[in-house]
């Protein structure tokens, strides 16, 4: 199946921000109590070191397990399961483009990109490039290499590859853990596990956001209150100030899998 072999434009959207994680958007896996108040797994909420709020709800029942927040207020999320959005039906293996008003559309084609039945995208990021980087909640086989789900992925618009592989750390991360969510924090690796995982003489739970910056781990931050019972399914780092969109993006032809983002 022809792929495009032009760079998505997608990425080039992403931009640098020097903001920490005091400041990010998260979902968690089930409705979980922080602050008095409810977070729901449809509902990405801001926390700002202090406060809660709500940026968005998808309709009560469809769950986000995927999130990315561009410089253009748009938002790249994916699913936990299939469902009906603006009266088009995704699937887990996609990631949707929502405006953040009421439009979606498909920018990852999960199914046409190879992607196996049984796995869900579970996570999404982009590199410094603006790459698409993502990561699934079993192993997965793609151009010929098997991810795992601690793995995250780097697709260029033309082939997967390897852009953090969790077996190769130091320590490296157990086949047993999943990565729920990720992001990247300036030259930061953002992660956070489904199950309690010990990596070295730490042992991270599933609400904290544990760093890699090439050499080692460390606790980066969590949100304040977090129950140990609750995970997060999806994570963004906050942009307030996101610069404008490039001009004169590259448009892709043909069959597209993974399309170039409206300015
Ligand atoms: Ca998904
Ligand atoms: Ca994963």
């Amino acid at each position: 199946m022809e792929r495009i072999s032009c760079r998505v434009a997608l990425l080039i959207l992403l931009g640098t921000s020097t903001l920490g994680f005091a400041s990010h958007d998260f979902v968690p896996d089930v409705p979980t109590t922080i602050a008095g108040s409810t977070r729901q797994p449809w509902t990405v909420t801001h926390e700002d070191g202090v406060n809660f709020t709500t940026l968005f709800s998808l309709p009560a029942g469809i769950v986000i397990d995927g999130l990315q927040r561009l410089p253009s207020d748009e938002w790249l999320l994916s699913l936990e399961s299939s469902a009906d959005l603006g009266g088009t039906e995704f699937d887990p293996r996609d990631v949707i483009l929502f405006d953040g008003m009421a439009g979606y559309s498909l920018v990852f084609d999960g199914a046409a990109m190879g992607v196996g039945p049984d796995s869900n995208l579970d996570a999404i990021l982009q590199d410094t490039a603006g790459n698409l980087v993502v990561s699934f909640d079993v192993p997965t086989r793609l151009d010929g290499i098997d991810f795992e789900p601690a793995d995250l992925i780097r697709f260029d618009g033309v082939t997967f590859s390897l852009y953090f592989d969790a077996s190769a750390t130091t320590p490296p991360i157990p086949t047993t853990t999943n990565v729920t969510s990720a992001d990247r924090s300036g030259s930061l690796t953002i992660l956070t596990f489904d199950v309690p995982t010990t990596l070295g003489t730490a042992t991270y739970s599933p609400g904290q956001l544990v760093s890699w910056n090439g050499v080692s781990f460390a606790l980066f931050s969590q949100p304040l209150a977090w129950p140990g019972s609750s995970q997060i399914a999806a994570l963004a780092e906050s942009v307030p100030n996101p610069p404008p969109p490039p001009t004169g993006l590259p448009s892709s032809t043909g069959a597209r899998k993974y399309q170039t983002l409206p300015e």
